[in-house]
C-alpha cells in the first residue's frame, strides 16, 4: 500500500479561537515519516482524517471542523493543534477522550506521541461542573485554615475485617489524622463487606469527633460497577457519611462523570493505574492532562504525588500538577498551554506514597499549607501502633508550620522522635 501523506492540517499562520480545544503532543515520528507529516497525519486521525483521500466529505464539513496544527517545536518534538469545539459532543468526555485520546496512540506512522497538555475552551468548560466543594469547601467544613490536613489510609491495604477496620480508623483519629481512607483495592470483599464497613467506620469517626473535639473525614471507596457503585455512594449518604472515595481511572470516565452528577458528597480521587498513561515519556498521556479532566469532572481532592515518597512523579512535575489543580488560571509558556478555569473551583492535592514524617517538611515546603498529606505505612508502622504514628505525624506537620525543625521537635515529642529513628530524616 502506498503511503498517504497528509498535508492539510497545517496551519502555522492560523490563530487558535477562544472556541478551539487546544492539545499540545510530543511526538516521534517512526522511521520513514516526516516530524510535520506526522503532526498532520495526528490532526486528521483525532478528527475528520483516515488514512486516504475519500469521496464522501465536502468542503462544508472541512470548513466547519477540520482542527490546524499552528505550532510546530521540531527540536523537542513539540506541536500544538487547535480543535473546533463543533468537532465534540461538549459535555462527554468519553467522547472527547475518544477523539483525542483514542486511535492516534496505534499509529503506525509513530513510534511515540505524548498528549502533554490539553487547553479547555470556555463553551466547553460551560458544560461541567467541577468540584461541588473544593479547597474552600473541605477546609470550611474541616474548619482547618492554617495547615496541611493530615491522613492515612487504613494498612493492611485488604485483610482486616470491618471490625478491625474501624478500630485502626478510630485509632488514627485519635492519633490526630483528620481524614481516614480506604484503600485503592479495598471494596467490598469476602473478608470485608463495603455495607458493614461504612457502618463500623462511620460510628468510629463519630466517637472520635466526639473524644477530640475535632471535624473528621472517612473516605469510603465506592469504587464498582456503576449500578453498585450508587448503591454504596447512596448507601454512604444514608449513613450520614461526609465523603466519597473513587478510583477514578479504574472506573472510568463516564461512571466518573456520573457519580458527580447523582452524590451531595465531595469525591476524593485515587489514581491507581494513571502510570499506565503517563510513566513513559514519550508515549502516553501526562498526568497534568488527567488532572486537568478530573477537575473538570469535578473531584474535590486528587493525588498528585509526592517527589520525596515511593512512587514516580518528579517535584517539578507534582509542582506542575498543583498549580493546575489550585489557581484559577495558567498561564502559556514555551512548555505548556494557558488555562482559564472560569467557575471550576480548585481541587486539593494530596501528597501520598510512601510518605512518612522524616519527609514532610520538604512535602509542604514545596506543595505549601493547601494540601493533604497523607501517609500509610509511615504511621501504621510506628513502632508504637497507630496511635503514635498518627501523632508523630501530626507533629511533623507542625513542626513544619512553625517552621522549627523535625530533629529539634522531636527533642520534646517522643512520638517524633521513634518514627525519626525507625524512617530517618
Ligand atoms: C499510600 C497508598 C497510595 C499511594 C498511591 C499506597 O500508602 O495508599 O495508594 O499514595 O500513589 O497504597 O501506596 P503508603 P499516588 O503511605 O503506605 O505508601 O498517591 O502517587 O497516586
Ligand atoms: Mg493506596
Amino acid at each position: 500500500m502506498t503511503r498517504v501523506h497528509y498535508d492539510s492540517f497545517i496551519d502555522l499562520k492560523y490563530k487558535p479561537k477562544a472556541t478551539d480545544l487546544i492539545c499540545q503532543f510530543k511526538i516521534t515520528p517512526a522511521k520513514g515519516y516526516g516530524f510535520e507529516e506526522v503532526c498532520s497525519i495526528t490532526a486528521g486521525e483525532s478528527s475528520i482524517g483516515t488514512w486516504t483521500d475519500i469521496s464522501t466529505i465536502d468542503k462544508k464539513i472541512q470548513a466547519k471542523l477540520i482542527p490546524k496544527v499552528y505550532y510546530v517545536d521540531k527540536k523537542n518534538l513539540r506541536c500544538r493543534i487547535a480543535y473546533p469545539a463543533l468537532l465534540f459532543e461538549l459535555s462527554s468526555v468519553p467522547n472527547i477522550m475518544s477523539s483525542i485520546g483514542g486511535n492516534i496512540y496505534g499509529m503506525k506512522s509513530v513510534e511515540g506521541i505524548l498528549w502533554e497538555d490539553v487547553s479547555f475552551p470556555k463553551i466547553m468548560i460551560d458544560k461541567f461542573k467541577g468540584p461541588q466543594f473544593g479547597i474552600k469547601g473541605v477546609r470550611d467544613y474541616m474548619k482547618v485554615y492554617n495547615r496541611p490536613l493530615v491522613g492515612t489510609i487504613v494498612k493492611p491495604k485488604v485483610g482486616l475485617t470491618e471490625k478491625e477496620f474501624a478500630k485502626v480508623a478510630y485509632e488514627s483519629w485519635l492519633g490526630g489524622c483528620d481524614i481516614v481512607k480506604d484503600d485503592e483495592n479495598l471494596t467490598s470483599q469476602s473478608f470485608n463487606n463495603f455495607y458493614k464497613r461504612i457502618e463500623e467506620t462511620l460510628k468510629a469517626c463519630k466517637k472520635a469527633e466526639k473524644e477530640t473535639g475535632e471535624k473528621k473525614i472517612y473516605l469510603a471507596n465506592c469504587t464498582a460497577p456503576v449500578e453498585e457503585m450508587v448503591k454504596r455512594i447512596k448507601w454512604v449518604e444514608k449513613n450520614n457519611g461526609n465523603y466519597i472515595m473513587l478510583d477514578v481511572i479504574t472506573l472510568g470516565w463516564s461512571a466518573l462523570q456520573y457519580a458527580r452528577q447523582i452524590t451531595k458528597l465531595p469525591i476524593h480521587a485515587h489514581r491507581a493505574g494513571h502510570a499506565m498513561f503517563d510513566r513513559i515519556p514519550y508515549h502516553g498521556m501526562s498526568m497534568e492532562v488527567i488532572a486537568q479532566f478530573l477537575r473538570l469532572i469535578g473531584v474535590d481532592t486528587l493525588h498528585i504525588g509526592t517527589a520525596y515518597g515511593k512512587m514516580i512523579g518528579e517535584k517539578e512535575e507534582v509542582l506542575q500538577i498543583e498549580n493546575e489543580m489550585e489557581n484559577s488560571f495558567t498561564k502559556k509558556t514555551n512548555e505548556g498551554l494557558g488555562q482559564k478555569w472560569f467557575h471550576i473551583k480548585p481541587v486539593l492535592a494530596v501528597s501520598s506514597g510512601g510518605v512518612h514524617p522524616g519527609i514532610v517538611d520538604k512535602i509542604i515546603k514545596f506543595m505549601g499549607k493547601d494540601s493533604v498529606i497523607q501517609a500509610g505505612g509511615g504511621i501504621h508502622g510506628h513502632p508504637q501502633g497507630t496511635i503514635a504514628g498518627a501523632k508523630a505525624m501530626r507533629q511533623a506537620v507542625d513542626a513544619a508550620i512553625k517552621k522549627i525543625s523535625v530533629e529539634k521537635y522531636a527533642k520534646t515529642h517522643p512520638e517524633l522522635k521513634i518514627a525519626l529513628k525507625k524512617w530517618g530524616k
